[in-house]
């Protein structure tokens, strides 16, 4: 059975251009919940450690540099069929091949600075909200 939950983050590039609002919107206005929230900025080592599973990528280390040159909005989202209704919403990896309306067709500049990030898998959401956040920090 399809989980509940998936995680997202708005990159560094979009939120210093004041995208995290509308992003929001469109998150909010799609039936997602938001379970968890915040603001941070990641250091080099946290970035790679989240993308560890591209590190025998060529682009890994640009990635990780990407991902730790700004603040980023991170946040657990709460709905059926989260992981892939999320990825249906954000559109392809690369934002040129992604369908209107998707928001990394509307927000992401580059494949690398696609505006947002969203869990490829189940077991995926769960790893990736508890890199961030605590049950505490869920409601
Ligand atoms: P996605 O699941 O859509 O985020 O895509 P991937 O897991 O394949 O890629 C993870 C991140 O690596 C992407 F958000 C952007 C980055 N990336 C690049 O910078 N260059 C590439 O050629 C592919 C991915």
């Amino acid at each position: 059975m399809a989980g509940n939950i998936t995680f997202t983050m708005i990159k560094p590039a979009a939120y210093a251009n004041n995208h995290t609002g509308k992003i929001l919107d469109i998150i909010l206005n799609n039936g997602f919940r938001i379970q968890a929230m915040k603001v941070v900025r990641l250091t080099p080592q946290l970035a790679g450690k989240f993308y560890e599973v591209h590190k025998e990528r060529p682009f890994y280390n640009s990635l990780v540099q990407s991902m730790s040159s700004g603040t980023i909005l991170a946040a657990i989202l709460e709905k059926d069929n989260a992981v892939e209704d999320y990825r249906t919403l954000i559109g392809a990896t690369n934002p040129e091949n992604a369908a209107e309306g998707t928001i990394r067709k509307q927000f992401g500049e580059s494949v690398e600075k696609n505006a947002v990030h969203g869990s490829d898998s189940d077991a995926n959401a769960a790893l990736e909200a508890s890199f961030f956040f605590t049950e505490f920090d869920r409601v």
